[in-house]
């Protein structure tokens, strides 16, 4: 693509618009020199693996042959002159060299980094610098690893592409977290060309990004081609450090573990592996009944986690994988979680279950994702309560050693951010600190399932930002508060010294042109690679260098649309769900957690939103406190006692632990219906303002990017005037109050974090930029 369809993400590297600026990239940027890119070539399963035909592309075979592709490309665009790759064995490097390479594969790095001072950024990280040796000037990219070399050199030119100096550079990375991977929900919540020919998926168009099911002319994965369009992708997720991807829906298809379907894998893998991107399959616990694996089939009984035969099984499976895909992460699974079969089936526990999978592959090297997100509509009143109920004991289970729990070495439990279900707004999920003898991986939802889906405009880093931040005021086993205590420092296993750390993210790949969608879409990708690599950097940093890559480098163009971005989200819960009330979404296809369902109750407890706003004559919210499910009690003492008071809850939390009188006074001093309502108008203003904003934004932008965005703002605007008016229509049936009509704030601002976004003035006729971050 021209790079105006979005297809090339935030790698579009466009010819830099600072004259200044570009004369000084080009006095210092000459060549690329890549010493040795062919070795180490990575194992190939498929020999005879091809690019799709019209590709420009070659496939490479070695991590630092794509580092290097990637310099000429990028370098090529933003200097808008060949920058040829330096070939000549002998003499010494051109004066304006980019070196990229270990202290293995360069001598040039060898000669100008110490390993001492590669040692600091560990397996992963990089180091970059400007060194000189007489009048040469040179910029080194170094790591102790490839994949590092190739991290090094996406943030060297994501140093470019967000048009920072280029003099005396010393700059280094190293991720906080070691396993960065997305699910990938190959068959649900796909919001980027699903179904985009509107025949159901006949045409094989099934929104898939990568699609092994389809066969014939439309096929996507047809060995052994490989499509650009997986190339893109995997320069994506390598740009931002991912490292694995589960292929698969977590409500597993065992197709995925058939001979067929692993052919298909390995050629996947090999296309992936130089990237640095290895892949895992989600594991269905019945699979051994699937006829598929005639005459290698077990029975019912046999499904007993503990015996010999159901770990035999498991390990047949693995070995076939690992014998066509050598570097095969592992499994993710769901079991025993809406309706999937697990081990309680058969009278074991998860623990059991996990650990069963887990001394299946543990020869093998492979990890087991083991997922928390399980309730059971029999016995919860409050389904929220469930996980930390079944996975803590197993935790805290003393050992025959004298250790405690029993979940094995290469098992990770792995725990959505919040304990409902990815709503756009939760309390930290309460398992967080409290599985001290347990890997514990964190799962975050990049596909826009409840915050918008392909329509709105909603950036989730702040979301983000706000759960890994979030204190766990986690204690030792004698009560003393840790030093470090955030949900960050659980993860990345600096709070409680674990050393096997996880981040996963449900993605938001598909077949659209642009991958995701929604063009700003991509902007939760990369905010959520960049977070998996390190929680600590800021969600707005982010979105600045996320436009700057993928709109413009105009100041103003990037305030402006960074103001609009940081307060969507906010604005997104205040419309939809606001001051902690969850799950409020209709259940009817095709706008499956996408509009307002308020009055819907499905016949059970577990999605109705009735269930979770328990409007009546006095007040809504779901009492979560002492006096009602207690799950505040879950959480270490000082956050149990802050969320279950109303007078110290957050009251962007307030309806997730209590259920609020109407006339309940709010810190505004409006009592709380009129918050409410209130709440409600400024998330739909929040996006007519962004609306408006956008409109102003024409002269600066590309047409068809602009044009597209803009069509999205107006439904965008539509379904979020939807929600507000179904909800308070609704609630006043209940509140009985008349609805306020002060005509709602004329100046709408946002509060995230503590920072204020918006500033959008809807009493004005027309919006000129800058519309600033703080402006009000
Ligand atoms: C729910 C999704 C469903 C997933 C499930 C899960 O609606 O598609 O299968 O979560 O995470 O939110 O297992």
């Amino acid at each position: 693509g021209d790079g105006y369809d979005g297809s090339s993400m935030w790698m579009r590297y466009p010819r830099v618009d600072d004259p200044g600026l570009l004369r000084r990239y080009r006095e210092a940027i000459s060549t690329v020199v890549v010493e040795n890119a062919g070795r180490n070539k990575a194992h190939r399963h498929t020999p005879n693996l091809t690019m799709a035909t019209g590709s420009a592309e070659r496939l490479v075979e070695t991590t630092l042959e794509a580092a290097r592709n990637e310099l000429t490309r990028g370098l090529g665009g933003l200097l808008d002159r060949d920058v040829p790759v330096w070939s000549d064995r002998g003499g010494q490097v051109p004066d304006g060299a980019v070196v990229v390479g270990t202290r293995d594969s360069s001598t040039v790095v060898r000669r100008y980094v110490s390993a001492r001072d590669l040692a600091s950024v560990g397996a992963e990280g990089y180091l970059i610098r400007s060194v000189s040796r007489g009048r040469h000037e040179v910029t080194v990219i170094a790591a102790n690893t490839d994949v590092g070399a190739l991290y090094g050199t996406f943030a060297f030119l994501r140093h470019l592409q967000t048009q920072r100096p280029i003099a005396n550079l010393n700059i280094s990375g190293s991720p906080k977290v070691e396993h960065r991977h997305l699910n990938y929900w190959e068959t649900e919540r796909l919001y980027a060309g699903n179904d985009e020919l509107g025949d159901g998926g006949l045409g094989g168009e099934t929104g898939a990004i990568f699609n092994f099911a389809a066969t014939g002319a439309s096929a996507h994965l047809n060995l052994p081609v490989i499509l650009d369009r997986y190339i893109v992708a995997a320069r994506a997720l390598a740009s931002v450090g991912i490292t694995g991807i589960t292929i698969n829906n977590v409500n597993a298809n065992p197709v995925y573990l058939t001979r067929a379907y692993i052919q298909q894998e390995a050629a996947l893998a090999d296309a992936l592996r130089p990237y640095g991107i290895r892949l895992a399959v989600s594991a269905n616990y019945a699979a051994p009944l699937d006829q598929r694996f005639a005459p290698d089939t077990l029975t019912r009984e046999q499904l007993d986690p503990t015996s010999t035969e159901f770990q035999g099984w498991w390990n047949r499976r693995a070995r076939e994988l690992q014998a066509a895909i050598p570097d095969f992460i592992g499994f993710t699974v769901k079991a025993n979680s809406e309706g999937q079969p697990g081990p309680q089936d058969h009278g074991k526990d998860h623990g059991d279950g996990a650990n069963g999978l887990a001394a299946a592959v543990a020869p093998l090297g492979m990890t087991i994702f083991w997922r928390t997100f399980v309730y059971n509509p029999d016995v919860d009143t409050d389904r929220l309560k469930r996980a930390y109920l079944e996975f803590a004991p197993i935790d805290d289970e003393p050992q025959p050693d004298g250790t405690r729990g029993r979940f094995a070495d290469n098992v990770f439990l792995q725990t959505k951010n919040g304990p409902l279900d990815f709503q756009a707004r939760e309390p930290i999920h309460p398992m967080f600190g409290r599985m001290e003898n347990t890997n514990q991986a964190i799962e975050l939802q990049i596909t826009q399932e409840y915050t918008g889906q392909g329509t709105m405009l909603t950036y989730l880093g702040p979301m983000w930002e706000e759960v890994l931040t979030t204190d766990t005021y986690a204690t030792d086993r004698q009560g003393r508060l840790l030093d470090k205590r955030r949900v960050g420092n659980i993860v990345d296993g600096s709070a409680q010294g674990h050393r096997d750390t996880a981040v996963v993210g449900v993605a938001n790949l598909g077949n659209a042109d642009n991958l995701t969608g929604h063009h700003f879409s991509q902007a939760n990708l990369f905010a959520f690679g960049r977070l998996a690599w390190d929680w600590t950097l800021d969600a707005e940093d982010i979105a600045t260098d996320w436009v700057r890559m993928t709109w413009n480098n105009r100041d103003d163009v990037v305030e402006t649309i960074v103001a609009m971005m940081m307060g969507s989200w906010e604005a997104l819960v205040s419309y939809q769900t606001p001051l902690g009330i969850g799950h409020q979404f209709e259940f009817s296809n095709p706008a499956d957690h996408y509009g307002p369902g308020p009055s819907v109750w499905f016949g059970n407890d577990d999605w109705s939103p009735v269930h979770y706003n328990k409007a009546d004559s006095v007040g809504l919210g779901y009492d979560r406190s002492p006096t009602g499910s207690d799950l505040a009690a879950q959480y270490f003492p000082t956050l149990a006692a802050k969320y279950g008071d109303i007078d110290t809850v957050p009251e962007n939390l307030m309806m997730w632990f209590h259920h609020v009188p109407w006339d309940h006074r709010m810190r505004s001093g409006r009592i709380f219906w009129d918050e409410l309502v209130h709440r409600y108008q400024m998330g739909v203003q929040y996006v007519t303002g962004m609306r408006h904003t956008w409109d102003a934004l024409e002269p600066y932008l590309d047409a068809r990017r602009f044009a597209e965005v803009r069509a999205k703002l107006a439904k965008h605007e539509a379904d979020a005037a939807d929600w507000r008016d179904t909800c308070v229509n609704y609630w006043q049936e209940f509140s009985g109050r008349p609805v306020p009509v002060d005509g709602g704030p004329l100046s709408i601002t946002i509060d995230v974090g503590g920072r204020t976004f918006g500033g959008f003035d809807l009493s004005a006729a027309s919006y000129p930029i800058p519309v600033a971050a703080g402006a009000s």
